[in-house]
């Protein structure tokens, strides 16, 4: 098997590109498909300061790493769960990728900063532990980033994660959800903009990825993922893409391109109805927003804290907290 773009010998075979390519033009290849991201998406605007979610999985690592290839400068934010040993692991390895490459991860710890944690708290709140969790990382991240001043949060999100999605929502039709799955939503009242810039990569090209930069990340699968639906979308699609090398991204690529635009009026109207949740202030469409729900089921306290968000390693007094990215 022989690189596509040198002839060397190919360490990974693309079944989507039908393309082999050596470890040197691999790296590339996971760095050009970032780029051709932020760049058609215009995901980073020039001066941004960005906020990268950091699971110390290989998503997110992979991610750091290659926009800081990219010229790009971003701070972490490590979310503490609460699950376990494996929340113990996780924060390790995102805190030693952030000494060993002199970078600023912060960190919010949900049972020590916000008084619950993730395996109690859904129970006591009568959800299930992921969507718990999801909440939980939208709005902490959210809150954050606009308490901090980051213009933009970035998210590990792959291609293999997005058409997952997309296909929970096609199932089920629903038009907001869709509306709001796209690889950047700009930022609104209340919102910092998000962007998805591995939308063009996938699971298995971050693992390699990792492991040929030598990233160490968290293996093991969360505990709590059992009965996930996700990984059930995942699965049907990873039997699709296995017979139809390519549909996994057509799926998701034809969709953006051609469909997208048609929820974005159910988008609107969702943003327009949001009013500052009684609670936290953050957009809701309800008097009290789902988070601050969920917090007083899961904590038993009603009472709003201010969530600290500590930076934990900082590469040097100067640079923490005051990068800005490039133009991509
Ligand atoms: S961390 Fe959280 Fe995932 Fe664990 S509880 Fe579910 S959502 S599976 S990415
Ligand atoms: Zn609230």
């Amino acid at each position: 098997m022989r690189c596509r773009s040198c002839r060397a010998q190919a360490i990974i075979d693309l079944r989507r590109h039908n393309a082999a390519f050596c470890r040197a033009c691999f790296v590339r290849h996971c760095e050009e498909q970032v780029r051709r991201a932020l760049h058609d998406y215009r995901m980073i605007p020039s001066g941004s300061r960005v906020l990268i979610a950091v699971s110390g999985g290989k998503d997110s690592l992979a991610l750091w790493h290659i926009l800081r290839s990219l010229g790009i400068d971003a701070d972490g934010l490590y979310l503490g769960l609460g699950i376990g040993a494996y929340s113990g692991a996780s924060a390790e390895l995102a805190r030693s990728f952030a000494t060993a490459h002199g970078l600023v991860l912060h960190e919010i710890d949900l049972p020590r900063d916000v008084g619950f944690d993730i395996p109690e708290g859904s129970k006591a709140a009568r959800r299930a532990p992921c969507s718990a969790c999801g909440l939980s990382k939208r709005h902490l991240f959210n809150h954050a980033a606009i308490t901090h001043g980051y213009d933009v949060v970035a998210t590990g999100h792959n291609l293999d994660d997005e058409a997952a999605v997309l296909l929970g929502n096609t199932l089920r039709w629903d038009d907001e959800f869709l509306a709001r799955q796209y690889p950047v939503l700009p930022g609104t009242e209340g919102f910092v903009r998000k962007v998805k810039p591995l939308v063009r990569l996938g699971e298995r090209e971050m693992a390699a990825y990792c492991v040929v930069q030598g990233i160490d990340y968290i293996v093991e699968e969360c505990p709590m993922a059992a009965g996930n639906r996700h990984l059930t979308y995942k699965d049907l699609l990873n039997q699709l893409e296995e017979r139809s090398p390519g549909a996994k991204a057509a799926f998701l690529f034809n969709f953006l391109e051609r469909a997208h635009a048609r929820f974005a009026d159910a988008g609107r109207e969702q943003r327009d109805s949001l009013v500052p949740c009684t609670g936290c202030g953050a957009p809701t469409p309800g008097e009290v927003c789902a988070f601050c729900r969920l917090r007083e089921r899961a904590s038993g306290s009603s009472v709003p804290v201010p969530v600290p968000v500590t930076p934990t390693v900082r590469s040097s007094p100067s640079r923490a907290g005051a990068s800005r990215a490039g133009a991509p």
